[in-house]
């Protein structure tokens, strides 16, 4: 049966059939939140986020809903179904039996908290407590999406405590050099204990059968175990970067562009005996083009990466942000058709085109991109 934008159907299995309908985030009401246990290891010590929290100025967040809003309609123009979430008050403190913190942090960058993966919307646990009740923000639209759609699962991770216990207590001085703090990442010594299962669902790409997790500073062993008992149809995969000095999130170090094809981070590159898994099954993973852009914007949790944090909207056809000359002629020189859209101002509040967006459907079905595949585990 064909799709229509009028009927509400969950379905979305990888990162590049094309996209039907999307959630695309907002800027309202966006808080940099106070230093927590899990925050201060991410953001780098000459940062000009450290030492920062409360609202961002109201022109900020309005020039950035300004570009989410053009961002939204482009997609619309092509046909494809955007909705929206409801922002809360992000400035109120966070409190549960087991911790207060002093704010939450905002709601534009839905890639981060929902997870979609066939008729199945789950949300993460998250793994920093500013971003505890983020998914209230998106309770309307999967409450709605539950009510239209009688095969839609509408899943929850348990929440975690967030206690002490989920954190190493001094796991990182300032003064430790970038060489020490790659030397620490390298042997997977990251800032979250294994106390409790922890992931935010940005660490995780979908192909088909294969789910590829990304271990490091947001999702922890005992996240990925937990998401391969969850989904036991598929085979699950931990994946680490080494050369990420802040590993944050997959989606700006390894990026599936369509069946067969992935640009990696040429800073970040997944190590050789990870690559076995997708060169055995035929695919092909290349440097992805420099950043065009030496810094971040200001005030900006993300690096210069983003550029290639791309939205793929079916195998022919990518947004990316429209300054990123480079990575633009890259996939230009791929037979893709580039859609630019300007995208800077909305980074500081949470990422770029892939974060700022959550899948509700795309066409096709579950397939299996790596059929020689034996084995789920450690790729
Ligand atoms: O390179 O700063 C950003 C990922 C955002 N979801 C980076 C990672």
């Amino acid at each position: 049966m064909a799709w229509s934008p009028d009927k509400t159907v969950v379905n979305s299995w990888n990162e590049w059939d094309p996209l039907k309908h999307v959630i695309v985030g907002v800027a309202d009401g966006t808080c940099i939140p106070p230093a927590e246990p899990a925050s201060d290891s991410k953001i780098p010590a000459d940062s000009d986020m450290r030492g920062m929290h409360g609202p961002r100025t109201q022109d900020t967040v309005d020039a950035a809903n300004e570009e989410l809003d053009n961002f939204a309609n482009v997609m619309r123009k092509r046909g494809i179904r955007v909705d929206r979430p409801t922002p809360l008050d992000f400035n109120q403190v966070v409190s549960t039996p087991d911790f207060e913190h002093g704010t939450m942090f905002g709601c534009m960058p839905p890639r981060d908290v929902i997870l979609t993966v066939g008729s199945e919307m789950l949300e993460a646990t998250m793994s920093y407590r500013s971003r505890w009740f983020e998914y209230l923000c998106y309770r309307p639209l999967l409450q709605q999406y539950y009510d239209e759609d009688p095969k839609m699962r509408h899943e929850s991770a348990p929440k975690p405590r967030l206690t002490a216990e989920s954190y190493k207590e001094n796991y990182l001085s300032d003064d430790i050099t970038i060489e020490e703090r790659l030397a620490m990442v390298a042997k997977k010594d990251f800032v979250t204990t294994e106390f409790e299962p922890l992931f935010d669902a940005a660490d995780v790409l979908r192909f088909g059968k294969d789910l590829v997790v990304q271990h490091g500073f947001t999702t922890n062993l005992k996240g990925i175990d937990w998401i391969t008992r969850h989904f036991p149809n598929h085979r699950v995969h931990a994946a680490n970067f080494p050369g990420d000095p802040y590993p944050i999130h997959i989606d700006a170090t390894f990026t599936p562009i369509r069946p067969g094809l992935i640009i990696n981070n040429p800073e970040r590159k997944l190590p050789d005996e990870q690559r076995k898994m997708f060169h055995d099954n035929g695919w092909e993973i290349v440097d992805s083009a420099r950043p065009a852009h030496n810094s971040p914007p200001p005030l900006c949790y993300s690096s210069v990466w983003l550029s290639m944090n791309v939205l793929v909207l079916d195998p022919k056809t990518v947004v990316v942000e429209e300054s990123e000359t480079f990575q633009c002629e890259q996939f230009d020189k791929m037979g893709m058709e580039v859609v630019p859209v300007p995208f800077r101002k909305a980074y500081p509040f949470g990422g770029a085109l892939h974060c700022a967006t959550t899948d509700v459907y795309r066409e096709g079905n579950c397939e299996d991109y790596f059929p020689k595949l034996t084995q789920a585990g450690m790729i």
